[in-house]
């Protein structure tokens, strides 16, 4: 029978698309439970139509829920996954915590499903970043049919990768620097100031150079695509766009590649669109794709000199793609395997 589920992180702006998709997509539960953080105690959220409380998480009973969803950041899925897992939920759990423990899954279902008919050891499966979720759906095309030697990637993410705090602070300080473009803006979330700017900066610098953004791209694409020597570097910049991560992405292949095959393979791997046939001019950006639910690709082109190498950029929409939409899809297959 359908799920007892929890959404810890309701309120967030991950908690509030995964709410959307288990509305749109006629995800079926049992019981649905609220939880958040003791700010949010006592308001209340709209989940099909019905009034739901948030709750504070230190006071939820795991153990009155088969599935929790966890989106509240890395810290709280630190603190409160053991506690639901030792309660018997299975979690599926959107931060860093949890994805390189060896005995937890790193799940895109259209790339690894079959990790998850078994109950994992844990009882974790982790949700892979939001710049890694749309590269690995379009890498495992290219790999099975030409091989990759090498991926080499730029990434333009937007502002609500931080939640809604990200959002708020770009908006704010754009018109801040428009109204008042002699006063410096107390940036918080983004450091300097992400108004009328590109920051080459996403998460914390390792003593490598590269910063932890950079390094969950490679470490995790290796995980689910199960290549433990894929050669993939990236450069994750933050630009001054509200919602909808971007790739600008070079592969260089072992085959030899057709373009108009190569458009083929991508447009034929589930849930990807590409922007090819509208005319010469067409290509996806943040702000202009009509469907949230797929990775939109466009400008491929082959080398002209090497034809074992070739250009895409990718646009998919982090909260949906790159957070809830593959945590829904996740659950779906729980459902579905009854591993639940
Ligand atoms: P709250 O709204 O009560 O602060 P976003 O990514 O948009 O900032 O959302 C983060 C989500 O995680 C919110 O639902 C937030 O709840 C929740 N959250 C943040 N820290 C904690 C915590 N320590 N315990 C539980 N929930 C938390
Ligand atoms: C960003 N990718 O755009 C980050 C947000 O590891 O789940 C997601 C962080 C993560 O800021």
């Amino acid at each position: 029978s359908a799920p007892r589920i929890a959404i810890v992180g309701a309120t967030g702006a991950v908690g509030n698309t995964l709410i959307d998709l288990i509305e749109k997509r006629g995800f079926r539960y049992r019981d649905i439970h609220l939880v958040a953080s003791a700010r949010s105690a006592g308001t209340e959220l709209n989940v099909d139509g019905e009034s739901h409380p948030v709750r504070a998480v230190d006071e939820f009973d795991f153990s009155t829920v088969d599935l929790a969803f966890f989106s509240a950041g890395t810290e709280a899925s630190r603190q409160w996954v053991p506690r639901a897992t030792a309660a018997g939920a299975v979690v599926i759990d959107n931060t860093i915590a949890y994805r390189m423990d060896p005995d937890t899954p790193l799940v895109v279902p259209q790339v690894n499903a079959h990790e998850l008919d078994r109950r994992p050891r844990s009882g974790v499966i982790a949700n892979p970043n939001c710049s890694t979720i749309p590269l690995v759906r379009l890498l495992k095309g290219v790999e099975q049919r030409w091989g990759v030697r090498q991926a080499v990637v730029s990434t333009y993410q937007a502002a609500s990768g931080l939640g809604h705090p990200g959002i708020d602070e770009l908006k704010d300080a754009s018109r801040a620097a428009l109204d008042h473009p002699d006063e410096t803006y107390p940036a918080k979330e983004f450091t300097p100031s992400l108004a009328f700017n590109v920051i080459p900066k996403i998460d914390r610098f390792l003593d490598s150079g590269f910063t932890l953004e950079e390094q969950k791209m490679l470490q995790e694409s290796r995980k689910i695509l199960g290549l433990p020597h894929l050669d993939v570097t990236t450069t994750c910049v933050r630009v001054p766009v509200v919602n909808g991560h971007s790739e600008a992405v070079w592969i260089e292949t072992h085959g030899v590649v057709d373009r108009t095959e190569l458009v083929e393979v991508l447009a034929g791997l589930p849930e990807v669109t590409v922007h090819d046939r509208e005319s010469r001019h067409a290509f996806p950006t943040p702000a202009t794709v009509d469907d949230p639910d797929r990775v939109h690709v466009g400008r491929v082109r082959v080398n002209p000199n090497n034809p074992r190498a070739f250009w895409l950029w990718l646009v998919a929409d982090n909260l949906t793609i790159g957070a809830a939409l593959n945590a829904i899809q996740i659950a779906e297959e729980l459902v579905e395997r009854r591993t639940l």
